[in-house]
């Protein structure tokens, strides 16, 4: 049952399998979105802490230690056992969840549900994944073989913190590495939470470790590890651009990047109306817009534009905003004031620029962050809504002649994350598919995110791919053994 009462077990750094204070002594505070009241106390890491989590992932991952001598299916079966604990205290998960973002209870049911799979997923790869056996003149044999990275550093956002942990332990445990997680300061509670579970589940000690904290400290300690192999990130192009450089000037570690978007979404005049108005409302307004892959551009063919528009507007006032553990409710807070003062900035300026107010529009009370899901029509392309990523309840609505046309304006954007297109015209689908700037394209569909497919972007929306077997590959290395015979093999 949804709890917003839920007691916070665990507010401390998380360290060789055990909680502890930060070294400094210093804690910071996590809000409730919803009421802008501090929910606890959470100690605060910085260098000192992410050093002393480091040590503990390189000693777990040490030759011959217990996690480098657990066989892969073992592995595999730890993995699962985690994935059943989560299972296990998903209402509690989902209670933490919902106090410390806002989203509502379901909605984080549901991410915890994506959670439990993607681990799932990762649990059977373990024992499935073969180097190769490569030709090689006279008495020579190559073979390749494939080896964990090592101690990888994670650093992830707060739009979605328990999936976006999920998406960053489950391949690198599958792979066999050992992790140091800094959720993002503004959730941290189940990421500790989860911590406590990989004890309860068997992971040996410093395996996991979780330091919170902030980016310019805990994060950058991170970033600029000198014995962290790898590191992967998921948040903003700028702070993405900081770690790859403080990758680059320390130890050259390995970096994935899953940052922002500016996803296209168009609508064709072939398409069913009402159908493609829900596409694209959820398409937008899910996770109150607080979606990297958020179709953030929405693009109608002139001769249903009105009639589009007129059912997009009528969508958003009837979605329902409040209390995020209360049935019902689709649409909770925006994460903390510096966002939901961005929103509110990025409202301001489309109507500067001449945007047309359909609905919404401004914030609702002031007791929490909540904004009223707001659509815009005759949204031009050179407007500040059409060029950056608002993340918040902003539909922004283009209109468009022909495909050519939609696909020149879709991909002129720094980013590269997503784009659809929802048409009854198979070939109007695929030349869209296939030309669009993104990472993954859904046609007649929005969001459709599984483990089992790559997710990730083209151009400034990131490096490498996170899911599926892509997302494993990047925390595998390969090494190549050639071994002389005495005598040639054939
Ligand atoms: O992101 P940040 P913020 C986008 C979205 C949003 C904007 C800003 O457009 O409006 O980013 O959000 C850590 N070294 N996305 O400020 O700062 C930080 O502590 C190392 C898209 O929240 O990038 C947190 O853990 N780490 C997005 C994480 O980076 C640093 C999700 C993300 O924070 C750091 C979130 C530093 N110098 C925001 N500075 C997506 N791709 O889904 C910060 N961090």
């Amino acid at each position: 049952m949804a709890n917003p009462n839920q007691e916070i077990k665990y507010t401390k750094i998380f360290i060789n399998n055990e909680f502890v204070d930060s070294v400094s002594g210093k804690t910071f505070p996590t809000i409730n979105p919803a009421t802008k009241k501090k929910i606890a106390d959470i100690a605060e890491g910085d260098k000192a802490d992410v050093d002393l989590a480091v040590a503990a992932a390189k000693a777990a991952f040490a030759r011959g230690s217990e996690w480098r001598k657990l066989d892969p299916p073992a592995r595999g079966k730890l993995i699962l056992k985690f994935a059943e604990l989560l299972q296990r205290d998903a209402t509690i998960l989902a209670n933490l969840e919902s106090l410390d973002n806002g989203k509502p209870f379901g909605d984080s049911v549901f991410d915890i549900t994506c959670a439990v799979e993607t681990f799932e997923y990762y649990a059977g790869w373990c024992d499935k994944y073969f180097g190769e056996t490569v030709p090689a003149p006279g008495t020579m044999v190559s073979f390749t073989r494939k080896e964990p990275v090592g101690v990888v550093g994670q650093i992830i956002p707060w739009n979605y913190p328990i999936l976006m942990l999920a998406w960053k332990w489950a391949p690198a445990l599958a792979a066999g590495c050992t992790i140091v997680l800094k959720p993002a300061e503004q959730t941290p509670l189940t990421a500790l939470y989860c911590a406590a579970l990989t004890k309860e589940a068997g992971f040996p000690a410093g395996v996991i470790n979780v330091v919170p904290g902030y980016g310019p400290t805990a994060g950058a300690a991170i970033s600029n590890h000198m014995e962290i192999q790898k590191i992967a990130f998921t948040g903003s192009v700028p702070v993405g651009k900081i770690i790859m450089q403080a990758a680059a000037t320390s130890n050259l570690k390995r970096v994935t990047l899953e940052l922002g978007g500016k996803s296209p979404l168009v609508i064709c005049d072939d398409a069913d109306l009402d159908e493609a108005v829900k596409i694209a409302h959820n398409a937008i307004f899910a996770n109150h817009g607080q979606n990297c892959c958020a179709g953030s551009r929405t693009f109608v063919q002139e001769n249903i534009y009105d009639a589009f528009v007129a059912k997009a507007s009528a969508m958003a006032k009837a979605r329902k905003v409040g209390n995020p553990f209360e049935d019902g409710i689709e649409q909770g807070p925006q994460v903390d004031d510096e966002m939901y003062n961005k929103v509110l900035g990025y409202i301001e300026s489309a109507k500067q620029e001449g945007a047309k107010l359909e609905a919404g529009g401004k914030a609702i009370g002031s007791a929490g962050y909540f904004i009223e899901p707001t659509v815009f029509s005759n949204v031009t392309d050179n407007m500040k809504i059409a060029r950056e990523e608002i993340f918040g309840p902003v539909q922004s609505i283009f209109k468009f002649k022909t495909l050519d046309e939609a696909i020149e304006r879709a991909n002129n954007t720094i980013y590269g994350l997503a784009a659809g297109i929802v048409t009854k015209d198979i070939n109007k689908a695929l030349t869209f598919a296939q030309s669009v700037n993104g990472g993954s394209v859904w046609v007649n569909c929005y969001d459709f995110v599984i483990p089992q497919v790559p997710f990730g972007g083209f151009n400034q929306s990131g490096i490498g791919r996170e899911l599926g077997k892509d997302g494993l590959e990047q925390y595998l290395e390969t090494k190549t053994i050639t071994i002389n015979l005495t005598s040639p093999t054939n």
